[in-house]
Formats: C-alpha cells, sequence, structure tokens
C-alpha cells in the first residue's frame, strides 16, 4: 500500500514517516539546510506479514504544490497532516482540494504537534478539520492526534495503516503496463534507475517498454517493487527500473514521462474531458483561457475550450477540450489538475474522456454523444454506445490502446458485442450491427438517388459516395464493405465508379437524337475510316466538346470504342474488324497477321491500319512479335455483342 502524505509548509510531514518508518525523506542538502522539503521523499516500512508500506512524502510549501501533485497520482491512501498549533491553513485546503479532483477515496488526517497545543486547542483544531474536509471525499475520515516529538499516538497510527493496508483490495492487474515516471537518476555501476507507481498492468524483467511522449525503446534489467528486487511488479506497487537501450540516459528521460507497453504509446496534445472548477475560483472560464495541466507526475501548459455553452462557472462541472503545448501520454479515464498559469492556486480538475478529439465540429450532437460513450466506465458497455454514437466506425485497437486494455480484454469484448469487422490493414473497424442495417440502406439508396438524377452516367464515383454515406467509414473499410455478402450482389464496382446492379445507363433524349444523327456517319460504306470527332462536328455544325462528350459516353455503354484519339468506331466494326484479323491470320501460310493485307481487306489507309491493330494490342487481343501479330484465340469475342 502506498501513503501519500499532505498538509501545509512545516505541519510535521517529513517527521511524521520518520517516526513511522525511521527514514527522513529529506535527502537534498537544501532540505535539511532549509528545513523543508522540496522534492518527493519516499520511505518503505517493510511489516512482519511480508506486505510493504511504502511512504510517498511531499512538499507543503506552496511553491512546490506541482511537485505535491506529482506525488499524489499513484497513492493508495492519504495521509492529511495538520498541525495542532497552526490549525487548517492555505495548502492544507490547496492539498485537500487537489487529493478530491485525482479520485484519493481513502484518508486519513493526523493531527500533529500535539505535545505544542492546549486542550483548548486540539478541540478548535479538530473542528476547523472537520470543517475543512465537509465538501470533500474525506469527510468522515478519523482524525488522529499525535506528535512525533514524544512518540504521542505514533504506534496507534502505524497500526491503523496496517489494518488500512490489509483492508485495501488487491488492484487488478488487467490493461496494459504504464507507470508514471517521478524521478530518474543514474546509479554508479548499474545505470539509469527511473521509479515510479504502476498504474496499470503488470512489468517483467526483460519487458521491452517505450518511454512516452518521446517514445524511447527500453528494456527491463533490474526490477524493484517496495524497495525489494523482485521478478514482476504490477499495478499499485512502487517501482525502481533500472532501464537500459540505445538513447536511455538520465538526461533522456524526465519525471512526468511514461514508461508503457510499446502499443500504449500514441501521445496526444488534444483531448476532451471533464472538468470541475473548483467554487473559490473568482472568475468563469471562458473560450481559450491558458492553465497549466497537471496529469501523472507530468505538468504542461494548456488552453481550453469549454463545450457546453461558452462559459464554465466555479463550483460547476463540464465537458471542456483541452488543448495542450505538447502531447502527453495518457489514458482514457485519468485524473488531472488544472492550476493557474502563475501556478498560484489550484482552479480545478476532471477526467480524461477522448484522447482524439476532434479540432473541429466539437460541440455537435454526435460529438456530444460520443463523448457520453467515452464517458461510460465499464468498457464492453463504452464500445457498445460508441458503436452505436459512431458516424464512422470504430478502430478497436485505438479503442484499446486509450483504455490500455489488453488483447484478451478486447478480445473477450469484442466476442460479446460482435460488431461487424472490417480487417482493413493498420486498422481493424468495427460497426454495429443497427449501423450497419443504416449504412447498406444508404448506399443502396444514395446508388439509386444517383442512378435516377444521371442515368446516362454509368455509375457514382466511389469516393463521393463514401463522404456521401453515414455512417462515413474509412476509404480501407469502405472498400471492403462494399464486398460485405450484404452488398456485393446489389452493388458493382466498375473502375473507379460503383454502380447498382441492377442500373443500365440510357441516354437522356436530347442525347439520344444527338446519337440518332451521329450514328449513321460511323456505319456503312466508311465505316473501317470513320470520320474523327472534329469532323463529324463540322458535318452537324455541333461543337466539337458536345461531339466528344456524346461519344465518351455511348463509348461506355459499350456501343462504340475509341481506337485513338478523337477517333471512335462502332463496336460492331471493332468486332468486324476482329474476324478480319482472324481470317487473314488463318490463311497466312506461316499463321501470323501482317499489317499490310490487314489494310488491304479494310481499305483503311497504313496510318489507320497500324492504330487499329494497337488498340487491339493495347486490350491484350493481340501478341506483336516485330511487326507481325498473332490474336489470342481467348479475346475473340472481346468486342462480341453482348446477348
Ligand atoms: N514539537 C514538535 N515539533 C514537530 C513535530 N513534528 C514536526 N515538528 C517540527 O516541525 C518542523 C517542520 O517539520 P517537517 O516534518 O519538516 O514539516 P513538513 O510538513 O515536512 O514541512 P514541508 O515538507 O516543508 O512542507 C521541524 O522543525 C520538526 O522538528 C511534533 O510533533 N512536535
Ligand atoms: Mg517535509
Amino acid at each position: 500500500m502506498i501513503v501519500g502524505t499532505a498538509g501545509h509548509v512545516d505541519h510535521g510531514k517529513t517527521a511524521l514517516v520518520r517516526a513511522l518508518t525511521g527514514v527522513d525523506g529529506d535527502r537534498l542538502k537544501e532540505e535539511k539546510a532549509r528545513g523543508i522539503t522540496i522534492d518527493l521523499g519516499f520511505a518503505y516500512l517493510p511489516l512482519p506479514d511480508g506486505h510493504t508500506l511504502g511512504f510517498i512524502d511531499v512538499p507543503g510549501h506552496e511553491r512546490f504544490v506541482h511537485t505535491m501533485v506529482a506525488g499524489a497520482g499513484g497513492i493508495d491512501i492519504a495521509l492529511l497532516v495538520v498541525a495542532a498549533d497552526d490549525g487548517v491553513m492555505p495548502q492544507t485546503r490547496e492539498h485537500l482540494a487537489i487529493l478530491d479532483l485525482l479520485g484519493t477515496r481513502r484518508a486519513l488526517i493526523t493531527m500533529t504537534k500535539v505535545d505544542l497545543a492546549t486542550p483548548e486547542r486540539l478541540v478548535e483544531v479538530h473542528a476547523e478539520i472537520r470543517e475543512a474536509t465537509k465538501a470533500t471525499a474525506f469527510a468522515g475520515a478519523d482524525i488522529l492526534a499525535v506528535s512525533s516529538a514524544t512518540g504521542q499516538g505514533i504506534d496507534a497510527l502505524r497500526e491503523r495503516l496496517v489494518a488500512e493496508a490489509h483492508a485495501l483490495d488487491e488492484r487488478s492487474d488487467e490493461g496494459r503496463f504504464r507507470l508514471a515516471i517521478d524521478r530518474a537518476f543514474t546509479l554508479p555501476g548499474i545505470g539509469v534507475v527511473v521509479t515510479g507507481t504502476v498504474l496499470s498492468g503488470v512489468v517483467r524483467l526483460r519487458d521491452a517498454l517505450l518511454i512516452s511522449p518521446s517514445g524511447l525503446p527500453a528494456r527491463v534489467r533490474s526490477l524493484h517493487a517496495q524497495n525489494q528486487p523482485v521478478e514482476i511488479a504490477r499495478a499499485g506497487d512502487r517501482c525502481a527500473l533500472n532501464l537500459t537501450g540505445e538513447g536511455i540516459s538520465k538526461d533522456a528521460i524526465h519525471r512526468g514521462d511514461m514508461l508503457v507497453d510499446p502499443l500504449l504509446h500514441a501521445p496526444t496534445d488534444r483531448i476532451d474531458a471533464r472538468l470541475h472548477l473548483l467554487p473559490s475560483e473568482p472568475r468563469a472560464v471562458e473560450p481559450w483561457l491558458a492553465v497549466r495541466l497537471h496529469h501523472g507526475a507530468t505538468e504542461v501548459g494548456a488552453r481550453i475550450v469549454p463545450l457546453e455553452g461558452q462559459q464554465l462557472r466555479p463550483g460547476h462541472s463540464a465537458d471542456v477540450q483541452l488543448v495542450l503545448d505538447r502531447p502527453v501520454a495518457a489514458a482514457v479515464g485519468d485524473r488531472f489538475v488544472l492550476r493557474d498559469v502563475s501556478a498560484r492556486r489550484t482552479m480545478g480538475g476532471g477526467q480524461f474522456i477522448d484522447l482524439r478529439a476532434p479540432e473541429r465540429h466539437r460541440r455537435t450532437p454526435a460529438r456530444q454523444a460520443e463523448r457520453a460513450a467515452w464517458r461510460i466506465d465499464d468498457p464492453q458497455k463504452s464500445l457498445a454506445a460508441l458503436l452505436d454514437a459512431s458516424s464512422s466506425g470504430r478502430d478497436l485497437d485505438a479503442f484499446a490502446r486509450d483504455r490500455a486494455l489488453s488483447a484478451a480484454a478486447l478480445q473477450e469484448i469484442v466476442a460479446t458485442l460482435s460488431p461487424l469487422v472490417f480487417d482493413a490493414g493498420e486498422e481493424r473497424i468495427a460497426i454495429s450491427d443497427t449501423q450497419w442495417q443504416r449504412f447498406v440502406a444508404a448506399v443502396i439508396e444514395r446508388l439509386e438517388g444517383f442512378h435516377a438524377a444521371y442515368p446516362d452516367l454509368q455509375g457514382m464515383a466511389r469516393e463521393k459516395l463514401r463522404k456521401a454515406v453515414k455512417p462515413e467509414l474509412a476509404p480501407d473499410a469502405f472498400a471492403l464493405a462494399l464486398q460485405h455478402a450484404d452488398l456485393a450482389n446489389r452493388v458493382l464496382r466498375d473502375g473507379a465508379f460503383v454502380r447498382l446492379a441492377s442500373h443500365a445507363m440510357q441516354l437522356t433524349a436530347s442525347r439520344q437524337t444527338q446519337w440518332t444523327a451521329v450514328a449513321p456517319l460511323l456505319g456503312g460504306e466508311t465505316r473501317f475510316r470513320p470520320p474523327r470527332v472534329r469532323d463529324i462536328a463540322g458535318v452537324l455544325s455541333l461543337p466539337e466538346a458536345d461531339i466528344r462528350q456524346l461519344l465518351k459516353l455511348v463509348a461506355r455503354m459499350g456501343l462504340v470504342d475509341e481506337v485513338s484519339h478523337d477517333h471512335f468506331f462502332l463496336r460492331t466494326t471493332v468486332h468486324e474488324m476482329l474476324q478480319i484479323a482472324a481470317d487473314i491470320q488463318a490463311r497466312a501460310p506461316d499463321g501470323w497477321l501482317a499489317a499490310a493485307p490487314f489494310r488491304d481487306r479494310l481499305d483503311c489507309g497504313r496510318k489507320v491500319a497500324i492504330l487499329i491493330l494497337e488498340f487491339f494490342d493495347r486490350h491484350g487481343v493481340m501478341l506483336k512479335r516485330g511487326t507481325l501479330r498473332r490474336i489470342q484465340p481467348r479475346y475473340l469475342d472481346l468486342f462480341a455483342p453482348t446477348t
């Protein structure tokens, strides 16, 4: 069990930890000289039953509140220290507020220095403490009277802590490994050591991990939990890890970094969160207010964008977007504390909701529904709600990563919810049954609408369709979705276009009129050397572009083929030419098709004959060797009339 001290400067926190454990947490020369705590202190008290009580001793001075927040993140129980002579003071209240915001559920309150106060004073301070804690999670906590100077009450307090340790539920090891680093230093002969509290999961010797947000790889060479060498450490343990790896050095690692399972490394600088603004705040939070964000052992500048209304008033809670000065390593549900930019006061705090918050459309009802879904504690219920709320399907691995879920936990959830999953390489996109039905209906409806509006187009551009349909799937997932059995027979892909299987292209009335005029020009005697686009336009006195468009259209319908640029032949003519070529080849003694006899039979001139043969080459109908060609028999029907 990890105990964290809290309380105003000079109220006797360090002295109390020393009285309980025999260890002096004030290690620094400056701390000794000034008689105050500056950095976090650590002490361990092994118990006869094998348990170890770990203590994190924090500074009380108002200038070091950021250090107190860094220390208070991973504790199991808070030990609030109030000096009987001084009574409740500003940092007593501020530390209380911070513990409350960090979600600390257990606390013991000690009234120290009782040797310095009269019995009347003790009664007074007792009442002050009750008053100060009444609106916090520690309202009913016991208040123990102690003196580190005389030893009064120390044994009773220790026994009480031992009882608390036994009553504490084992923390679950579930989830992937995360540890908030609060110290990094080098030990001679050993190397780089980091310390911190394991927030989730387990860590073993030789594990490969990452420092986040830097992304530096590290391997665990040795491992201590509660000051004892171990092979494995788990959530709730206070660890010291000797790390090795290229680039690992004391200067490359900082307080506030996270040591994580490599799969969890995905720093973020835009987070939607639930924020509670303390009632003591002088002003409401307005958009883009600059603050200091404290999370785990890290501290970073941030700006606040209220998402419900334009302001957040003191004493109220609301969803906000936090825009960070630099990315941090975080998980959904993590607690945070906000302090003002000049680091004078604690303003409020709360919990992270969504680590991948969008910059735009962040206040829409759809986003509100997504945040509500993320906020659900139970990961299975949360994913179910997210799948229903999602307007785009949900990347399963990103979901598991942001909640630090193990592979097994994710698998179990997916097996229970059994959503449709599209395995699109990097991503596995899940979509709920309801959303899938909606998607299928939307695809069909959109294509029907498109075909009705543009009967002469072969179909809708796939990317355009993807964006027009809700839920909007990512491109890879969308391509897979169109192949799903529910759609595969009804929707066809045609190059970059998508159409309904039932759709047959039709010309509009005006196009039909044009085609009726153009078609005879392509047939008849001159069908093997038909006029080009420009010639047709001249004959009919129509714009060239119009004729080109018409011919491209009827080409898609299979009535003509563009043999070379702007030179369209009737499909029946192309078929006929291929038959002629086959006939020539059949009669040739060497079995090869030459250009000259082909030109002679078509009477189209050498240049056009070559263009026609090259057209066949492009379609793979003919194999060319030198100037000769051989027809691939299996392609003979390529231009045959469809029945
Ligand atoms: N008489 C008496 N003095 C005490 C007691 N506890 C602490 N002190 C004295 O009070 C002074 C401050 O004690 P610390 O333990 O350093 O106080 P702290 O809360 O750790 O202070 P910061 O860490 O700087 O916030 C020291 O001179 C202690 O010797 C006590 O129970 N009785
Ligand atoms: Mg101290």
